[in-house]
């Protein structure tokens, strides 16, 4: 099965009349609250760092913004950029996930051709405008796409990471100490699948669902194409990998997928399930946000299917 393509995509576009959306919007997390979509989401302008701007809509296709962006850079690990949000509404409170990308590297940090530094971040927000910063999930690696669970597991924090090519689950009791020995890779890249073979990263917050957690993630091959594919993960141990479907759900194909900032990536933060019908935001070429859909019973059944 594929997603199926907005009539009215690209959803979000740059802003050249903005100084800092100029560029590029893309990589958005969206949460569904009080009968509107919220939209988080990455935007680069005339300086290159990417800030957070904030966007509602009632019906999911058009989105007002605010003039100013809601989270910008604040110290040198993170004045290159605040990147690829994901948020999880967990007892009323709004936790957000995002990549923290500095100008300088932590103490023993692997060199980096750029010379900065990733940090997997936590933060939280009661109204989605005004965020609180919690603290990193880990410091000094190599490690982003995490992704907090919407609800405890075993009465614990459980969240996504990457530590590369893998995706990898950690567990915390309050989201500031994430023990090593709560951590584990939990599935990687597909040597010889074509779309998945070369690197996997975790998309957006993951659906409960009967079947199990429905979590739709992002993969490169070893042509940089990025498509987003789904596995199933056990409900109670979601380290376990119920099933995973050999083909993809969506591939670069549009113009404004091929060709951006960056060519030929699908890269998804968001799923919002509203009426039965998940859907997909995604940063398309790292320059503008588009929309796909499908039914969540779809989307289940394929995630049971070979694929
Ligand atoms: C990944 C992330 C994303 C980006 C993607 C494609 O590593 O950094 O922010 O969309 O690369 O360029």
């Amino acid at each position: 099965m594929e997603l199926i393509r907005h009539s009215t995509n690209p959803v979000l576009l740059p802003d050249p009349t903005s100084t800092w959306e100029t560029y590029n919007v893309f990589n958005p997390a969206v949460v569904y609250h009080q009968g509107e979509f919220h939209m988080l989401y990455r935007a680069q302008g005339l300086d290159w760092v990417s800030r957070l701007g904030y966007a509602h809509s009632k019906d999911g296709i058009h989105f007002e913004r605010d003039p100013q962006p809601v989270f910008a850079p604040h110290s040198q690990y993170d004045a290159r950029g605040i990147e690829d949000p994901r948020i999880a509404e967990i007892n009323g409170v709004f936790y957000m996930t995002y990549t923290a990308y500095g100008n300088q590297p932590y103490p023993g940090y692997p060199s980096t051709h750029l010379g900065g530094s990733v940090t997997p971040m936590f933060a939280k927000s009661t109204n989605l405008r005004d965020w609180e910063r919690i603290g990193p999930l880990v410091v000094g690696e190599d490690n982003k796409d995490h992704v907090l669970f919407p609800e405890k597991i075993g009465g614990k924090f459980v969240t996504l990471h990457r530590r590369p090519p893998h995706v990898w689950l950690a567990r915390s009791e309050d989201l500031l100490s994430w023990p090593e020995e709560e951590m584990q890779p939990i599935f990687g890249p597909r040597p010889g699948n074509d779309w998945d073979e070369n690197r996997v990263g975790g998309g957006g917050v993951p659906i409960k669902t009967e079947n199990g957690w429905l979590l739709i993630y992002h993969a490169y091959d070893y042509d940089h194409i990025y498509r987003l594919g789904v596995c199933l993960l056990d409900l109670d141990d979601p380290s376990v990998v119920i099933n995973r479907p050999r083909s993809f759900i969506i591939e670069p194909r549009e113009i404004w997928e091929l060709r951006g900032d960056v060519p030929t990536v699908i890269f998804a933060g968001a799923n919002v399930v509203v009426d039965g019908k998940v859907y997909v935001y995604y940063g398309a070429a790292d320059h503008v946000i588009g929309l796909a859909t499908a039914s969540l019973d779809d989307l289940v059944e394929f995630a049971l299917s070979e694929g």
